[in-house]
């Protein structure tokens, strides 16, 4: 055995040189990664014992892809040829030995070798594009010579993993082994290869596939046209695009030279920069200061849910997803009834669509219990309710619960703004409530804002916080105020919408400055959609003149057909007239002579407010990090990725013009933008924004 550096080994076992990498988290391709690699096949290519090479890599996966952290770093540059060309370049036979997942460089690292074999539980996938890049170690080049164009668009555009047994059939891969021993399959194939000896293909030289292409040259313009969402607002798609055009229309060189250009543009892009920081960002929000890794954690093998309706339904599906039985309480039969019919339509539907099978079907409707009694959840594990969001009743579930729950169960509440601290007070186990705040719908929406009461257990947190990754949700701990992290932030933008629609902006305007920045939809938009009359009592006034105005003439939101704007019968919105007029009452009776307000004034007006109360957020230690706020508005609101999230955006604004703006606005508009002393701390020290931590916020605003 022969070692490289403390990650790379070579041994000669039967006349095959196995090249080993052991680089755990995933055997990213760290700069000695890179080098352990490029002098062990030199080295295995010296060695005149060895008639082929096997490359395989130690833990859980094979190459997860380039070290993600070394972009933007002052990491070392390699010198010399890359890796991929070391194995393309190589006169022995190299085969790639893949389990776990083959991601990005690591599969491009694959490709360049001359043969691919893969276990069946293994993935291979080039997933560039959700960091904003493309495949820079010549996948773009590599790929569609070997799936054809059109494939390796759909591949490299998707970033989708591809399972071993789909990457044969597309040719990515040429044989798949089984999973228990991989190393014994590789050198056997090896020896195959060495045995039958002859001149070595290598993948660039394939040219079958793209001169068949080249007969087709408008494959590429007919799939921009044919999938518009992808190229909205993103830019390395179409970049991708470009390459996999050269890949068939140029001399390998030649397209190599053009994804170097492409990938370079892009890794120099702001929205490259926000699409890996979201990446880190993403994992970081699983990790709480004060809850240790290895916390001990309740076991939950049955959850409870309360409420069959939209949410309790959802809710119940994300759990029988992940195999875990739930039981589900309703107060009538014919609730229950309805509310499990809702289940397993939603189930066919998903089976309709070839996603799940018919007999999963009834698996997961077989993991469900309905009951009428909520004695029914004495013995399980969990139990969420999603009951009415009223205090008293809420308060009223959990003395029941307290009653009737086995000693350490966790009583979560779904409750979307309340305070979760009231609730366990109705109980005698405080440390065992917490707040499991889903979004509708919930078996879709992959947000879930973890509600960490004053009493709230470490183990109950750093239970919820892993059955979230169980359940398939991104999951954030959020600390108990108004709305939470993402409502709350949300309350703030819909304050100053209402300004500036009192000023002068109709509600299309500012949702159209919204949506133009790239969220999916605007203020106005949003409250159609979710109805108007949340909280809404007739003839009780609230702080929106507004939206009582529309909930009066029973113009209530999407579901009724029209509230800020007329829907038709597929839903189309349209600015109303009768929202015109109700506008221009509103700003009569408060004395405003409306005026013109740039599209640029309104997404800062609207903006802002978000970011200000993200720094309150984080000074009043309600949430673990700037980044982690970050993660809930792009997975919770639909905030672009390529934007990073509202506290990412302010860093690209810069810490000091934000504060110079709000201090402008406070000074015209009133307190609603006095800055957040947080961030006048940040500015004052040169503090970085998106890495700011809840310790941070504590030490920099501490009296
Ligand atoms: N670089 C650096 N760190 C990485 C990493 C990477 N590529 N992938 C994972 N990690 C860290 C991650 O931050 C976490 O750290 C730990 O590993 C476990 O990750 C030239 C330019 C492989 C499917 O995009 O999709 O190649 O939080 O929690 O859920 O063309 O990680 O424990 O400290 O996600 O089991 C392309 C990214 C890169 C793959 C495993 N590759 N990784 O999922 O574990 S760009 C990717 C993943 C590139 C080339 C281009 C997943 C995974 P910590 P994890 P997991």
């Amino acid at each position: 055995m022969k070692d490289f550096n403390d990650v790379v080994t070579l041994e000669i076992e039967e006349g095959i040189a196995v090249v080993t990498l052991n680089s755990p988290p995933v055997n990213a391709l760290s700069h000695a990664v890179r080098t352990g690699l490029r002098d062990a096949f030199a080295a295995a290519n010296a060695d005149d014992t060895a008639e082929a090479i096997v490359l395989i890599c130690a833990g859980r996966t094979f190459i997860a892809g380039a070290d993600i952290s070394e972009f933007g770093s002052d990491a070392p540059k390699d010198t010399g040829a890359s890796i991929f060309s070391v194995l393309d370049d190589s006169p022995k036979p190299v085969i790639a030995a893949i389990h776990g997942t083959a991601l990005g460089g690591g599969l491009e690292v694959a490709l360049s070798a001359h043969y691919r074999v893969a276990t069946t539980s293994a993935k291979v996938g080039l997933p560039e594009v959700h960091l904003g890049l493309l495949p820079g170690g010549g996948g773009t080049q590599r790929l569609p010579r070997l799936t054809g164009a059109a494939t390796a668009l759909d591949l490299i555009t998707s970033g989708r993993h591809v399972p071993a047994a789909e990457a044969l059939a597309l040719g990515i891969v040429d044989e798949v082994v089984s999973d228990d021993d991989l190393r014994g399959s590789a050198v056997h194939f090896a020896r195959q290869i060495a045995d039958k000896g002859g001149p070595l293909t290598r993948v660039r030289d394939l040219d079958e596939k793209v001169a068949a292409d080249r007969d087709n040259p408008e494959l590429f313009d007919q799939f921009v046209e044919s999938h518009p969402k992808l190229f909205r607002g993103f830019i390395a798609p179409t970049e991708i695009v470009e390459c996999i055009r050269a890949a068939v229309t140029l001399p390998f060189d030649e397209g190599m030279a053009e994804e170097q250009a492409r990938f370079q543009t892009l890794l120099n892009s702001s929205e490259s920069a926000a699409q890996r920081y979201y990446f880190f960002a993403e994992r970081a929000a699983r990790k709480i200061a004060d809850v240790p890794a290895d916390t001990p954690r309740i076991p939950v093998n049955t959850v409870g849910i309360i409420g069959a309706g939209t949410m309790g339904g959802g809710i119940a599906m994300n759990f029988v997803n992940a195999g875990i039985p739930v039981t589900i309480v309703e107060q009538k039969q014919e609730a229950l009834d309805r509310g499990l019919a809702t289940i397993r339509k939603n189930y066919e539907r998903t089976a309709s669509k070839g996603r799940i099978t018919t007999a999963q079907v009834e698996e997961r409707m077989g993991l469900i219990t309905g009951s009428v009694s909520m004695d029914d959840l004495a013995t399980v594990d969990m139990v969420i309710e999603a009951v009415f969001e009223r205090m008293d009743v809420k308060k009223d579930v959990f003395t029941q619960l307290d009653r009737i729950c086995k000693p350490g169960a966790i009583l979560a509440t779904n409750t979307s703004a309340l305070n979760v601290d009231e609730i366990a007070s109705a109980t005698s186990r405080p440390e065992y409530v917490v707040g499991t705040h889903f979004f509708s719908p919930a078996n879709v929406m992959k947000l879930l804002e973890n509600v960490r009461g004053e009493k709230t257990s470490k183990e109950v947190i750093a239970t919820v916080m892993a059955l979230s990754r169980t359940i398939g949700k991104i999951a954030v701990l959020v600390g108990v105020c108004p709305g939470f992290v993402g409502n709350r932030i949300l309350f703030a933008r819909s304050r100053a919408s209402e300004q500036l629609v009192m000023e002068g902006a109709m509600p299309w305007d500012v949702d159209r400055a919204l949506t133009n920045f790239g969220l999916p939809m605007g203020t106005y938009q949003m409250s159609d959609l979710a109805g108007l009359d949340i909280g809404w009592v007739k003839g009780e006034p609230t702080a929106y003149p507004i939206k009582d105005a529309l909930c009066e003439l029973d113009r209530r939101g999407q579901k009724t057909g029209a509230g800020f704007y007329d829907y038709d019968e597929s839903r189309k919105a349209t600015p109303s007239p009768i929202t015109a007029q109700i506008v221009e009452d509103e700003r009569a009776k408060a004395g405003v002579t409306p005026r013109e307000i740039s599209e640029e004034e309104i997404l800062e007006r609207a903006l802002l407010p978000m970011i200000n109360e993200g720094f309150k957020i984080l000074q009043e230690g309600m949430a673990e990090r700037a980044s982690d706020i970050d993660v809930v508005y792009v997975n919770g609101y639909g905030w672009p990725v390529y934007r990073g999230g509202p506290m990412f955006y302010a860093e690209q604004l810069g810490a000091e013009a934000v504060l110079e703006k709000l201090r402008g606005y406070q000074e015209r508009l009133g307190e609603d933008f006095a800055p957040a002393a947080l961030l006048e701390a940040v500015v004052a020290k040169g503090q970085s924004i998106s890495t700011l931590t809840k310790a941070d916020a504590a030490s920099l605003t501490a009296d």
